[in-house]
């Protein structure tokens, strides 16, 4: 993938497309709709004027968006009410496909924009989706700033180790000795472990799965959506162009047969305990469901109690 997609880095996708988009939010309809018309379940929340999609063959992206729009049907929320944010990257590409009120941001300020939201509209249900470098290195002291101030959001974030739309550049989360494009070496850094940085920083929801594991994100999504506070879902995939290729990490379909082998669910451990090295066991699972006051709940009790207590 190149960069030179992201001509209108900011765009607002306000749901003009002429599919049917049920609003309901029933499964039942849908799948009448479907034997009716021939439709996919999903094509009312896809904008079917921006497929072809730009992904490669045997990426892990279909599976999280498919997974996504699943799981934000079954949490049952008003689908008028939600709002998606992205930043920049293959990752972010997820939003524009959403026949939802959808915005594609700058690189790393997803989380900004998509705190702005909440305040500016506290019925909004937000989900920012995007990639490890968005949220993780351009990104990361938004990350660590929402967590910590509970904003009430889902911030799904696709790991596949490396920067993919700008051609597999090293990132926060790339393991010891994979090579990229910039670490032809061999990477030194060591890397963050995301379910415990938003886990420390001080989400209340913390989740990790991979692709292979759909079902199980489809659950989490759904939870998490209607969790209120900062929820964190981590979903591993593959970028099988730019980081398992010169990893020698096979084909897409190599890499689901890897996380069928080597993943093992641990729902409640230490996040701390969940760290990835390069095609080492992953450790999956919904690992912190806690409950504290939303920054949100907070900013409008205070401004109730400056204005004397009137509402
Ligand atoms: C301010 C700014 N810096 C750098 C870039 C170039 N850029 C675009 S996408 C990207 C990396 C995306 O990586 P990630 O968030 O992991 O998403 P992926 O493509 O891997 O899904 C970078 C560095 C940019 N668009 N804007
Ligand atoms: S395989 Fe990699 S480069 Fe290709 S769309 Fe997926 S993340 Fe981007
Ligand atoms: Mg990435």
């Amino acid at each position: 993938m190149t960069e030179g997609h992201d001509e209108h880095d900011l765009q607002h996708h306000n749901g003009s497309s002429s599919v049917h988009r049920d609003r309901s939010g029933t499964v039942a309809l849908h799948e009448r709709h479907h034997r009716e018309t021939g439709e996919h379940p999903l094509d009312h929340l896809l904008r079917p004027g921006r497929i072809p999609h730009i992904w490669c063959t045997g990426c892990g992206l279909g599976v999280v968006l498919t997974a996504y729009l699943n799981g934000i049907q079954k949490a049952g929320v008003d689908l008028d009410k939600v709002a998606i944010v992205s930043g920049i990257g293959c990752t972010g590409r997820i939003a524009g496909y959403i026949n939802l009120d959808s915005f594609h941001t700058t690189h790393g300020r997803a989380l900004p924009f998509a705190t702005g939201l909440k305040l500016a509209n506290p019925e909004l249900k937000v989900s920012v989706i995007s990639g490890d470098g968005d949220l993780f290195a351009i990104g990361g002291n938004h990350l660590i700033h929402a967590a910590r101030r509970n904003v009430d959001m889902l911030v799904l974030c696709v790991n596949n180790f490396n920067y993919g739309m700008t051609g597999g550049q090293v990132a926060p989360t790339t393991p010891v000795t994979a090579r990229t494009q910039t670490s032809p070496y061999g990477c030194w850094e060591h890397p963050f472990n995301l379910p415990y940085v938003a886990a420390a920083s001080g989400a209340v929801y913390v989740a990790r799965w991979t692709v292979l594991h759909a079902r199980r994100l489809v659950e989490s999504v759904a939870e998490a959506v209607r969790h209120p506070g900062f929820s964190f879902i981590e979903v591993i995939s593959q970028c099988p162009t730019n980081f398992d290729r010169p990893n020698k990490g096979g084909e897409g379909i190599d890499l689901m047969h890897f996380y069928e082998k080597k993943t093992v669910v641990k729902n409640g451990i230490d996040p701390k305990e969940a760290d990835i090295g390069l095609y080492t066991p992953i450790v999956c699972g919904k690992f912190v469901d806690q409950s504290k006051p939303t920054y949100d709940s907070c900013y409008t009790n205070m401004c109730t109690m400056a204005r004397g207590g009137k509402k």
